[in-house]
């Protein structure tokens, strides 16, 4: 298409992408890009948290997380005295964690191409649940096997502010605010930079109530 003036400017139209934000060299923020699929999405979650219920775990050195946690997928992230991993088995039921719908991966899949990841395949949802004053401190993760691979992450409910750092913990974070339906994708050269998440304010949102929930999508086996 031809602009007033005669230049091209469709392509230029297409790659800002109006709703998609880079926060790093191979990372995006997708504004409300979740929100078409919420109807979907939350059904979905609810029949996970029945199977598999939010629990406090604890940290090697013995810390409770201030997040509570759950999984779907063929792994779910856990940790215990022992030590952080993947595991095939809730720990608390000794079953499966329940399946990943189809929505929550379909999900996951999308926006991981929006963002330039053509073969994404998660086999792990870790969900968080953040109160009011939860927070996740700054760490890396490493707990996967591939790190090719990108995390994708869907925010629900109250907002937050997500601290991007650098490789190094000393590095100055950038603070960028996520709301309810934002979707992050992170890989390649950005994948392990330190992260965190800031104390979630008091508050209640008008369909999740007064908690932030996240899904983190990652293929980790
Ligand atoms: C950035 N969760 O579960 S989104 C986590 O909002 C975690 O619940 C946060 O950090 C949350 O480990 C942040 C997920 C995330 C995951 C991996 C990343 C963000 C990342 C890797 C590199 C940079
Ligand atoms: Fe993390």
């Amino acid at each position: 298409m031809q602009g007033p003036t005669g230049e091209l400017f469709t392509e230029d139209v297409l790659q800002q992408r109006p709703g998609r934000e880079q926060i790093g060299q191979e990372s995006y923020v997708l504004r409300g890009y979740a929100l078409p699929w919420i109807d979907r999405v939350l059904p979905q979650l609810r029949g996970v948290l029945a199977q598999s219920p939010f629990r406090q775990m604890v940290t090697p050195g013995g810390f409770p997380l201030s997040a509570a946690l759950s999984s779907c997928g063929e792994l779910g992230w856990t940790t215990d005295s022992t030590g952080y991993r993947y595991s095939p088995l809730d720990p608390r039921s000794q079953q499966p964690w329940p399946a990943m719908p189809d929505t929550l991966r379909q999900l996951a899949v999308l926006a991981a191409i929006e963002a330039g990841f053509c073969d994404f395949s998660p086999d792990a949802c870790l969900i968080n649940r953040y109160v009011p004053g939860a927070k996740m401190s700054l760490h890396q993760d490493k707990n996967e096997c591939n790190y090719s691979a990108p995390v994708v992450s869907v925010s629900l409910g109250m907002p937050a502010i997500f601290l991007f750092g650098g490789h190094a913990r000393s590095d100055k974070p950038q603070r960028i605010s996520l709301f309810h339906g934002d979707v992050v994708v992170w890989g390649g050269v950005d994948r392990l930079r330190f992260h965190g998440v800031m104390p979630i304010k008091e508050g209640v949102h008008s369909i999740m109530g007064p908690q932030r929930i996240n899904l983190t999508f990652r293929t980790a086996g």
